[in-house]
């Protein structure tokens, strides 16, 4: 039934509200996608994972669902959605969804019902009686991911119930078996509409430790969390030729292979945040980026056996963009930086995942205190500015460099106002750099970062090298070069990618002296087209078929 047909897709990352706005409210929406089919198709993707589009009031942009089984009106219809599938599948494409079962939004109806005391909903949610003289502490230090504590009081039934994230979003009671069932018939219910797949948010945070122990091991990856996801997968996504990605706290690869060996049967792969974490100091300040320790992280991963299938990114709708944070001060030099960036990516045994506008080099951008838009960028703010005001000059600051809004800002298309995204005023602010960054220049240029990434996908799609073959860091010490060694029969490929805006030297490894080769990707046109020791230009990025 399961093909794995993962390990050799690219998928590409819509954001649907920031993507493209098909009739000018100002808001991305379903049509607006449909409307970059051959757009996405061009690129060479195989698949889309598209973030949530399901009924939300939007308390998290959609991470928060009122009703799974239907779309959100801003961004259109049931009707416009399986236009989208057609579209895509005829195309294809393949589409993942995003599943969010570790809560629901508040006004979910299951919620509505499970406030009421006597509900037969009252046990799809997490409720507990508070700590201290009549209850009117939380019930244990767990804190929410936007800032305070994991808890809420209900007057009306002196209780609280539990929110990992805001207190629009309250945690679903996986313990209660109705829960999980009716986890599974929303999938199957996408499922049989056509959906290929599903990305799981936060979906180790599913299974609580009996009794609510302080403290966020008591959350993550808990105690029934594997027999759950087991069951799941028997339920729903074995039943299909699907696949599966979890955001996944907590998995490690020391820890992977229970997870997502395919002998398992629970999830297909994951996403990790080691990778994603080097540039920040206590998971939160800016820190240096640290390209041995980074090389180091994802070639752990690497090893990981051939029955788990890594899976790497470098952008995401929470992660501010790939290219301030990992190259230094690009310059002039950004489409370079990018291309280096991607080389270095797209070549590991892993299924890749291109965020929107990744692939045209798109940029943070700066935000003013009332610009930003994310709840927990606000949340934030709102806290500082209570507990200690004069923080907030450097609290802007850092928001400036980490925030998830840089991620959200629309789609750069064109050089026309709202550089094409919409033709009114979109609900997000435009980076001003569009004029310069954006598809339809792109376009224009042969040597764009944009089909940098088609010829790397071209060249990746079907590699057996690529797809299967062994890994081996070259130099894992250098701290400006990025190089590895693939190998599969005897087949070998040689990836080197200069990290740094200024020449560097690279020595060819000793055993792979004056073998034949080929070049097969550069981002320079006059590149080296023997291997040689040589020196590497600013972010130059180098492919190599050996013999
Ligand atoms: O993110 C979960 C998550 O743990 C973080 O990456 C999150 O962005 C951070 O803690 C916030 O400061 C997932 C989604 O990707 C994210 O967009 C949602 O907000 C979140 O779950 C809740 O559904
Ligand atoms: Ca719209």
């Amino acid at each position: 039934m399961k093909t794995r047909w993962y390990k050799d897709a690219v998928i590409y990352q819509i954001y649907p509200r920031s993507f493209c706005d098909g009739n000018g409210d100002g808001i991305g929406d379903i049509r607006g996608i449909v409307s970059k089919l051959d757009y996405i198709k061009s690129l060479g993707v195989d698949a889309v994972w598209l973030s949530p589009v399901y009924k939300s009031p939007n308390d998290d942009n959609g991470y928060d669902i009122s009703d799974y089984r239907d779309i959100m009106d801003e961004f259109g219809t049931l009707d416009d959605w399986k236009e989208m599938v057609k579209g895509m599948h005829e195309r294809g494409i393949k589409l993942i969804m995003d599943l969010v079962v570790n809560h629901t939004s508040d006004e979910h109806k299951w919620f509505i019902e499970s406030r009421k005391n006597n509900s037969e909903y009252r046990d799809y949610y997490i409720w507990q009686k508070g700590r201290g003289k009549n209850g009117k502490k939380p019930p244990n230090n767990w804190k929410s991911s936007f800032v305070g504590p994991a808890w809420e009081y209900d007057k009306e039934s002196g209780e609280w119930y539990l929110h990992l994230f805001s207190k629009k979003q309250p945690d679903l009671n996986w313990d209660n078996p109705k829960v999980r069932q009716e986890v599974a018939d929303i999938c199957n219910y996408w499922f049989d509409l056509g959906v290929d797949g599903f990305r799981c948010d936060v979906i180790t945070y599913i299974s609580k430790k009996e009794g609510y122990p302080n403290g966020s091991a008591s959350y993550t990856v808990g105690p029934h969390y594997h027999e759950y996801i087991h069951e799941l997968n028997e339920r729903s996504f074995s039943k299909y030729d699907s696949m599966t990605v979890g955001e996944a706290i907590g998995i490690t690869p020391d820890n992977a292979t229970e997870s997502i060996d395919e002998s398992v049967g629970e999830m297909d792969t994951v996403f990790s945040f080691d990778h994603m974490q080097i540039d920040y100091k206590y998971g939160f300040l800016p820190a240096k980026f640290n390209l041995v320790k980074y090389k180091n992280i994802l070639a752990r991963w690497q090893s990981l056996p051939k029955t788990c299938q890594p899976t790497i990114y470098l952008e995401n709708h929470d992660q501010p963009r790939c290219l301030p944070r990992f190259v230094g001060d690009y310059k002039d030099k950004r489409e370079k930086a990018g291309m280096s960036l991607a080389t270095a990516m797209m070549f590991l045994r892993a299924t890749p995942y291109i965020y929107q506008g990744q692939e045209i080099g798109m940029t943070n951008c700066h935000f003013e205190e009332e610009e930003f838009k994310d709840i927990a960028s606000l949340r934030v703010f709102e806290l500082v500015k209570k507990i200690c005001p004069i923080l907030m000059p450097y609290v802007k600051k850092v928001m400036n460099r980490r925030a998830r809004d840089h991620a959200r800002t629309p789609m750069q298309w064109s050089a026309d106002k709202y550089a094409g995204f919409s033709t009114a005023e979109p609900w997000m602010k435009v980076n001003p750099n569009y004029k310069e960054i954006n598809v339809e220049d792109s376009e224009k240029r042969e040597d764009s970062l944009l089909n940098y990434y088609r010829k790397a996908i071209r060249y990746r799609k079907g590699n057996e090298v690529i797809i299967k073959g062994g890994f081996e860091l070259v130099y894992p010490e250098d701290k400006r070069i990025f190089a590895y060694m693939r190998e599969y029969n005897g087949k070998k490929i040689l990836v080197i990618a200069n990290y740094k805006n200024k020449t560097v030297k690279f020595r060819v490894p000793e055993k792979l002296l004056y073998t034949d080769c080929k070049l097969v990707l550069s981002n320079y046109a006059d590149a080296p087209q023997k291997l040689d020791n040589m020196t590497l230009r600013e972010y130059e990025a180098l492919v190599y078929e050996l013999d």
